[in-house]
């Protein structure tokens, strides 16, 4: 006796096979979502360095000319300032140096940042130039102590300090990302005052 042809599949083999193609469905629809998660990450970390980077020019073009004896505070090593007040000669006039008083810091809730020009004065100018400063600098936990090993503890996320005729100064911006921890970029500078 001849045994009978088989065609087709089965029943329970199409079950099978629907089963495996539905969990690599599964797993493939996952990576793409990973991987688009990666890649819109990368594109905010670059936004937000980007932003980082231009703010930090701002202020490092502000403060450049400055004059050292200006400064207010004066000496702010080894604590850190997140809030700077200077002096810059616009030049001399009727034998005498016209200075313009500006001041670059944090508003009240640490998170924006100002510039003032000529303070309290008919002339005054203030303007916002960031509000997503980060409440303190990359990696700094609010506790007492330096996490960050810069020899600053707590320090905000705007952050001058002095060293020698430089004016080191530290940002951290901060992003929230839906469902996501947080993003963090953190830039650096030094701007060297005039004597
Ligand atoms: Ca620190
Ligand atoms: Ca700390």
């Amino acid at each position: 006796m001849r045994p009978r042809s088989r065609s087709g599949f089965t029943l329970i083999e199409l079950t099978i096979v629907v089963a495996l193609l539905s969990v690599v469905m599964v797993k493939l629809t996952i990576v793409i979502d990973q991987a688009q998660r990666s890649h819109q990450n990368e594109l905010q970390v670059m936004a937000l360095e980007n932003r980082a980077r231009q703010v930090l020019d701002r202020v490092a073009y502000a403060v450049t000319g400055a004059e050292r004896a200006g400064l207010d505070p004066g000496n702010i090593m080894p604590l850190d300032q997140s809030e700077l007040a200077y002096r810059i000669s616009l030049g001399v006039e009727n034998g005498q140096t016209v200075w313009v008083r500006e001041k670059i810091g944090l508003q009240r809730d640490d998170t924006s940042m100002y510039w003032v020009q000529n303070e309290a004065e008919p002339d005054e100018r203030r303007v916002t130039w960031c509000n997503t400063i980060s409440q303190l600098l990359e990696d700094e936990l609010l506790n007492g102590a330096d996490d960050n090993d810069n020899d600053i503890a707590d320090e905000k996320g705007l952050s001058f300090t002095l060293k020698d005729d430089m004016i080191v100064i530290r940002l951290t911006l901060q992003r929230e990302a839906e469902g996501e921890d947080p993003i963090q970029v953190s830039v650096r500078t030094a701007v060297t005052c005039r004597n």
